[in-house]
C-alpha cells in the first residue's frame, strides 16, 4: 500500500513523511544529516502530533510551548515538522535546504525560520537554552499568574543526542535544572549509540539515566523511540511530574528505514546516495516522488486548526485576566514585547547626572553595581546572576532575591558554571519577559565564549558583566589577568564591548546595554579604583556614541598635536600624559573609547571629528595591541603607536604591575613623542 491510497494517513505514514523529506532534502543539497531525523521521526510524531501546544499561524504567541532541537545538525527534522504542521515554510524552502538565503539553513536559526525558537548546532547549548526558557516560564508564572488565571502555563521540550550528553555544558545545565526543579522541562534523549566516529561505546559509557537521576531529574529509561504510543505515554508521565524536569531516554536506530546504512555512522553527515534512497523508499513503502506529500498526510499533520483554537482560548483567558488585573496585564504585555518602561529614559538621565555630580572615585565594578541599583528597581525584567563570584563582581543589589527551587526571584546563583550560565541567560532572553545579566571575572569569559557568540548571532539582549579586567587585579597573576579578552570579545560580530573609565561611563554603558534590544553587550569593569573624570553635560551625552573627545587640544597651543585613545583604567593615564605634554608645548586630545563598535556605528563625519586625519595617534589599553592598529596605523607607521601588553601578566600588586608593563605617564609621554 502506498501512502497516497489511504483516506486517513497512519502514524507510520506520518513518520515516514519526515524520513522522506529529510533524506530527499539532504540528497538534493548533497549535504546534511539524514540519520537523526529518520531516527527521531516517531518521537517527533508523538510530541508534535499529540502534545505540542503551538500555533503555526503565530510563532510568537506568548504561551506557546517551546521546542528546542539541541542536536541541531538534524535540522531537517525541524524543517520537515514546521512544514508539515503548517508554518509558513513552503516545500520550495525544503527543496532549497542549506542554500543561500533559504529559510532552511544548515542548522536551525532563530529569526530565519518561523517556528525556530533558538539557533542550535553547537551541541549541548540548545539544551542549556531550554533550561533558560523553562526557568523563564516558571518565574513568569509565579510573577503573573493569579488563582483561576494561569496565563503563563507552557512546557519546554528539547531533543538532544549523544553529542549534547557528552558536552560538559549538559552537566552544568542539567544540574541547575534539577536544583531549580523545573518541572515543565521535558528532554528527549535520542539514544542511538552512534556519533560521528562510530559506535559510542568507546567514548560514552555513562549511565545516563542514573546520571540525570543524580541531578534530581525524573527519568524514564529504555523507551522504545520507534513506538509512538510508548513515547506518548512517557510524555504524559513527564507532564504529570511537576516538581522535577523529566528526561525521556529513547532507544532509537539512527537512519531508521535505510536498509543498508541504518544503525551506522554512515547516515550521519552525508547524503544516503541515490541507491540507498531508492532502497529506503522501497523498504518503508514510500512511493511518492521527492518533496511530494499526499494530502491525507498533510491533513493529519496539520496543527493550524488546533493551534488557532489554542491561541484563541488563551486570548480569552488573557482578556479575563486583563479585566480582573488591568495593570498586571499591561505589565505582562510590556514585558513580553520587550519594551522598557516609559520612565526608563528619565531614570537614566537622572542617574547619570547624579553620578556626574557626585564625582566619586571607585572601582568601576562598584560603579556597575551602583548602576544596577539605580536601574533594577524600576526594571523587574532585569534578572541577574553570577558564577559564584557575587561578592567580587558585584552583580547583586539591595533588591536582589535569590531564586531557589520553585520560588520566584530576580537573582540566580549559577555556581561555578560560566558556560551554562551564559547559555541559560540566552534562553531567558529568547523566551521573552526578561533582560538577563550574568557576571564572572573577565578571564573566564573564555569558558562561556560560544554562548556569547550565539547571543550575538541571535541578536539577543543578553548582558555579560565581566570584572577584574586586565592586570589591575594584581596578585592573582597571569591566570586571572585578562590581557587578550577585551580585544577578542570585540572581534565577535555584533557584540558591543564596553570598557568604561569611571562612574559616569559605567552608568552610560549599563543604560546602553539595557536599551540595546537586538544585540548583546559585554560590560568590562575594574577591580581597582578609577579616578572620576569631570565632564560638561554635552560631554556626558557624547559617551553614548562609544568614542568621544574627553579633553581636547588646547586651542591656544601652537605646537605639535597628538591624539591619545584610551579605555577604562588607562583613561586617567592618558589625561596625565596630556597634562605633562602640555608643559612641553605639545597639545593632546584625549579620546575615551569605551565601546569601539558603537563608535563605528556613528556617521563618518562624527568619527572624523573625533579622530581627525593627519594627527599622530597613540592608543593606550592594558591588553594586547593588535586591535588598536586599526586606529593608529600599522606597526611601521611612524605616526601611530600602542601602549599595551603582548605577553601574559605577572603576580604582583597592581601598581607594581602597571609600572612594570609601562603603564606610566612617563611611558605614555614617551610614546607620544615617538609619533610626533
Ligand atoms: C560543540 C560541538 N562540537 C562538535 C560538533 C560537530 N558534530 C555535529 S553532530 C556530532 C555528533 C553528534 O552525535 P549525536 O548527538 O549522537 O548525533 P547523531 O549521531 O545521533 O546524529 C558532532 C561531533 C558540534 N555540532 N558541536
Amino acid at each position: 500500500m502506498t501512502a497516497s491510497t489511504a483516506a486517513v494517513a497512519t502514524d507510520a505514514e506520518l513518520a515516514n513523511a519526515i524520513r522522506a523529506l529529510a533524506m530527499d532534502a539532504v540528497e538534493a543539497a548533497k549535504s546534511g544529516h539524514p540519520g537523526m531525523p529518520m531516527g527521531m521521526a516517531e518521537i517527533a510524531l508523538a510530541l508534535w502530533n499529540r502534545h505540542l501546544r503551538h500555533n503555526p499561524a503565530n510563532p510568537h504567541w506568548p504561551d506557546r510551548d517551546r521546542f528546542v532541537l539541541s542536536n541541531g545538525h538534524g535540522s531537517m527534522l525541524q524543517y520537515a515538522l514546521l512544514h508539515l504542521v503548517g508554518y509558513d515554510l513552503p516545500i520550495s524552502e525544503l527543496r532549497n535546504f542549506r542554500q543561500l538565503h533559504s529559510k532552511t539553513p544548515g542548522h536551525p536559526e532563530v529569526g530565519v525560520t518561523p517556528g525556530v525558537e533558538t539557533t542550535s548546532g553547537p551541541l549541548g547549548q540548545g539544551f542549556a537554552n531550554a533550561v533558560g526558557m523553562a526557568l523563564a516560564e516558571s518565574l513568569l508564572a509565579q510573577e503573573f499568574n493569579a488563582p483561576g488565571h494561569a496565563i503563563v502555563d507552557h512546557h519546554t521540550y528539547v531533543f538532544m543526542g549523544d553529542g549534547c550528553m557528552m558536552e560538559g555544558i549538559s552537566h552544568e545545565a542539567a544540574s541547575l535544572a534539577g536544583t531549580w526543579k523545573l518541572g515543565k522541562l521535558v528532554a528527549f534523549y535520542d539514544d542511538n549509540g552512534i556519533s560521528i566516529d562510530g559506535r559510542v561505546q568507546g567514548w560514552l559509557t555513562d549511565d545516563t539515566p542514573r546520571r540525570f537521576e543524580a541531578y534530581g531529574w525524573h527519568v524514564i529509561a529504555n523507551i522504545d523511540g520507534h513506538d509512538v504510543n510508548a513515547v506518548d505515554a512517557a510524555i504524559k508521565a513527564a507532564q504529570a511530574v511537576t516538581d522535577k524536569p523529566s528526561l525521556l531516554c529513547c532507544k532509537t536506530v539512527i537512519g531508521k528505514g535505510a536498509p543498508n546504512k541504518a544503525g551506522t555512522e554512515h547516515v550521519h553527515g552525508a547524503a544516503l546516495g541515490e541507491k540507498e534512497v531508492a532502497a529506503t523508499r522501497a523498504a518503508i513503502g514510500w512511493s511518492n516522488p521527492p518533496f511530494e506529500i499526499p494530502q491525507a498526510i498533510y491533513d493529519r499533520w496539520s496543527a493550524r486548526e488546533c493551534g488557532a483554537m489554542l491561541e484563541s482560548s488563551w486570548d480569552e483567558k488573557f482578556a479575563a485576566y486583563r479585566a480582573a488585573f488591568p495593570e498586571r496585564a499591561a505589565e505582562f504585555a510590556r514585558r513580553i514585547a520587550g519594551d522598557l518602561p516609559a520612565t526608563f529614559d528619565s531614570v537614566v538621565a537622572r542617574f547619570e547626572s547624579a553620578q556626574a555630580a557626585k564625582g566619586e572615585t571607585v572601582a568601576t565594578r562598584k560603579a556597575s553595581q551602583q548602576a544596577i541599583e539605580a536601574f533594577a528597581a524600576g526594571l523587574p525584567e532585569l534578572i541577574g546572576g553570577s558564577a559564584d563570584l557575587t561578592g567580587s563582581v558585584f552583580t547583586n543589589w539591595s533588591g536582589s532575591k535569590v531564586v531557589a527551587a520553585g520560588t520566584s526571584g530576580n537573582y540566580l546563583n549559577f555556581g561555578v558554571r560560566e558556560f551554562a550560565m551564559s547559555a541559560i541567560a540566552n534562553g531567558l532572553a529568547l523566551h521573552g519577559g526578561f533582560i538577563p545579566y550574568v557576571g564572572t571575572f573577565l578571564t573566564f569569559s573564555d569558558y562561556a565564549r560560544n554562548a556569547l557568540r550565539m547571543a550575538s548571532l541571535m541578536k539577543l539582549r543578553s548582558i555579560f558583566v565581566y570584572t577584574h579586567d586586565s592586570i589591575g587585579l594584581g596578585e592573582d597573576g597571569p591566570t586571572h589577568q585578562s590581557v587578550e579578552h577585551a580585544s577578542s570579545l570585540r572581534l565577535i560580530p555584533g557584540m558591543d564591548v564596553w570598557r568604561p573609565c569611571d562612574t559616569v561611563e559605567s552608568a552610560v554603558a549599563w543604560a546602553a546595554a539595557i536599551e540595546r534590544r537586538h544585540g548583546p553587550s559585554c560590560l568590562l569593569f575594574t577591580r581597582q579604583n578609577c579616578a572620576f573624570v569631570a565632564r560638561t553635560p554635552s560631554t556626558v551625552d557624547a559617551i553614548a556614541r562609544g568614542g568621544y573627545v574627553l579633553a581636547d587640544f588646547d586651542p591656544s597651543s601652537t605646537g605639535a598635536r597628538a591624539v591619545i585613545l584610551a579605555t577604562g583604567s588607562e583613561v586617567s593615564l592618558a589625561l596625565g600624559a596630556r597634562d605633562a605634554l602640555a608643559k612641553e608645548g605639545v597639545a593632546v586630545r584625549v579620546v575615551s573609547m569605551p565601546c569601539t563598535s558603537v563608535f563605528e556605528r556613528q556617521d563618518a563625519a562624527y568619527r572624523a571629528s573625533v579622530l581627525p586625519a593627519g594627527v599622530p595617534r597613540v592608543a593606550v589599553e592594558a591588553g594586547v595591541t593588535a586591535f588598536w592598529r586599526r586606529y593608529v596605523g600599522a606597526e611601521d607607521d611612524p605616526h601611530g603607536a600602542v601602549v599595551g601588553i603582548d605577553t601574559f601578566g605577572e603576580s604582583a600588586p597592581a601598581p607594581v604591575l602597571f609600572k612594570h608593563f609601562g603603564f606610566t605617564v612617563d611611558n605614555v609621554v614617551k610614546a607620544v613623542k615617538g609619533v610626533l
